[in-house]
């Protein structure tokens, strides 16, 4: 591989800090370069011991990601995009991982970057203009402005089950796995959780146990990946036109990544025909399925055609009937919750040393010393692997005791939900930026796609701010009130409310339940772009004595009182 010179930038050395970073995953590392090269002094703290957030953690077996790999990647950089070479369509974790590390060498970003950090607290001083950070060695960072850059799928969550202290075997958890890796050869393991990551390990982790026992509350729908080595003629093609191909994912999709988008609805053609569309869709693998039709996430006889057709391969493939009937959803639309794509998930369930445990049909009671005790049965277990998910979206800042200019907690504004004007901010906490938080399309979309965005606004955000004297920045309640309406009544207008899912905060017992994404990556931008355009329209600029201690001054948004 060619590679060029990284950029030449001054270390931010002792400079103050402009912006504090949290976090040194995909959006930390790109804020770092971002704010490096408009000349900001900025650093990230990790709590981690290396950078990649979510992919320095989800190391389980199968861990992969199911965008395809030339898209789920970074674009800023040409000379980038067109060197870093993937194996596969769907990559390893191990290679984005690879990925990730080589940007930070890259780009020279670890001189900036403080691991083994975690930042506990952070509350900002209205009178001098300045977020204060506190970690867990209780070292204190000043800077006037914060972004935090923690991550959707960062707070792993095992559920508070019965028993659990009392259990002697070993625990895991599959967005916190043990770097040195696990060996389950000649053990019996229970899996609880059959989410993406739950259906992604199961078939690894079942080739290794002695016995393996699946404890499934909810049945999700899975495609297949059909994953494969990246051929050259694929790579060339798609190298040749990156730029293109990276607007076009952008600016035209809806989700940040490039699928065969259908242009008619499932209804307007007939059984046959269908049929066809979506087996050839199948065949060739991958979330592209859900585009088969372009009414499969509004209309609902249209969704249940597709429900109807995964339904049917799962019977297909399952020898057992009955454990077939368990493993095909029934009570939620296809898609309203994250579609799973898998490698012999199904398959897996007609292997000998597999059994499938429907929590529905006989709940999950407690966790005993040795297993796993139902209504039915106890089922000893040498290891429990927990692939129960996150506390999605808020669940890393509300880890972090953050206070606003009047003192609230953040996590106190969003008891009721979280609140966050484009996402972007939360009125009552200035200069505090949020990548990919709630209310923007985040987990809705190709994250990188949308990291990328948030960055570049960000960045955009404090360019403008300095070049105009300008020391403070807060969103309005009324604009950030206006966004939640609206975020939620484009969420309405689809059936994804209608599982009981994540992006609704479902699966956190006490969670209240607001639709979080915001749908839409093409609208999204445009909308960003405009209130930008408008001089922040819905923020609230103003003077800092740092900035210049004058009088409070509207850009686009309202005076500062
Ligand atoms: O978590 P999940 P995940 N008792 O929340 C079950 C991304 N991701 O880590 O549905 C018993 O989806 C829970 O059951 P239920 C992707 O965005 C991407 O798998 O609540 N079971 C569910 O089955 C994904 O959506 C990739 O009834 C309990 C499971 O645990 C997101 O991360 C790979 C339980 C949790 O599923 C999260 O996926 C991996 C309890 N008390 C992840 N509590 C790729 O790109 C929870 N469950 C491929």
């Amino acid at each position: 591989m060619s590679m060029t010179a990284p950029p030449q930038t001054a270390p931010s050395g002792d400079r103050p800090l402009d912006v504090a970073v949290v976090g040194a995953g995909f959006a930390g590392l790109y804020l770092l370069h971002r704010l490096r090269t408009l000349g900001f002094a900025a650093r990230a703290f990790e709590a981690a011991g290396d950078v990649g957030g979510t992919w320095y953690w989800n190391r389980y077996p199968g861990a992969r990601c199911d965008v395809e790999s030339l898209q789920y990647s970074y674009s800023f950089d040409e000379d980038l995009q067109q060197e870093w070479t993937w194996s596969e369509r769907f990559a390893t974790q191990p290679e984005i991982l690879r990925y990730i590390n080589h940007v930070a060498d890259r780009f020279d970003l670890r001189r900036d970057i403080r691991l083994n950090t975690r930042i506990v607290a952070a509350a900002f001083d209205p009178e001098r203009a300045l977020w204060t950070l506190t970690t867990d060695a209780g070292d204190v960072i000043e800077a006037p402005f914060c972004v935090m850059a923690t991550g959707c799928l960062s707070a792993a969550r095992i559920p508070a089950i019965a028993g659990l202290s009392d259990y002697r075997g070993r625990v895991y958890h599959t967005g916190d796995w043990p770097h040195e890796g696990v060996d389950f050869t000649g053990l019996k393991v229970a899996v609880i959780g059959t989410g993406s990551s739950g259906i992604q390990a199961i078939p690894e982790i079942a080739r290794q146990a002695a016995h393996l026992d699946v404890f499934q509350r909810t049945p999700n729908f899975s495609v297949p990946a059909r994953n494969a080595p990246l051929s050259e003629d694929y790579v060339r093609h798609w190298k040749s036109d990156y730029a293109e191909h990276r607007r076009r994912a952008r600016e035209e999709t809806r989700s940040g990544t490039i699928y065969d988008f259908a242009t008619r609805s499932a209804l307007a053609v007939d059984d046959a025909e269908r049929e066809r569309e979506y087996a050839a869709r199948w065949a060739k693998g991958g979330a592209n399925f859900m585009h088969a039709y372009n009414d499969l996430l509004v209309d609902e006889a249209a969704n249940r055609t597709a429900a109807d057709f995964v339904r049917a391969r799962i019977r297909e493939t399952v020898a057992d009937p009955a454990v077939a009937e368990a493993l095909c959803p029934t009570d939620y639309p296809i898609f309203a919750k994250r579609i799973c794509v898998d490698t012999d998930y199904y398959e897996t369930f007609n292997r000998e040393n597999v059994t499938l445990v429907d929590l529905r049909e006989t709940p999950l009671e407690a966790i005993t010393a040795h297993g796993v005790r139902t209504s039915a049965a106890t089922y000893d277990a040498d290891a429990i692997v927990f692939a129960t998910g996150f506390d999605a979206m808020t669940g890393a800042l509300d880890a972090i005791d953050i206070r606003g200019a009047a003192g609230t907690r953040l996590r106190d504004k969003w008891a009721e939900g979280p609140r966050a004007y484009l996402g972007l901010m939360s009125a009552g906490f200035p200069n505090l930026f949020l990548v990919t938080g709630p209310g923007s399309p985040s987990v809705l979309s190709n994250v990188l796609v949308s990291i990328e965005q948030h960055v570049a606004w960000i960045g955009d955000c404090l360019a403008h701010l300095r070049s105009h004297g300008l020391g403070r920045i807060d969103a309005t309640p009324e604009a950030e009130d206006r966004w939640g309406e609206h975020v939620r009544e484009v969420a309405h207008t689809t059936l994804y409310p209608r599982a009981a899912s994540w992006y609704m905060g479902a699966n956190i017992p006490g969670k209240p339940r607001v639709f979080m994404p915001y749908i839409g990556v093409n609208t999204y931008r445009q909308k960003c772009n405009a209130v930008a355009a408008a001089g922040y329209e819905g923020f609230v600029l103003s003077r800092t004595a740092a900035a210049g201690n004058e009088a409070p001054r509207q850009r686009g948004g309202r005076h500062a009182s």
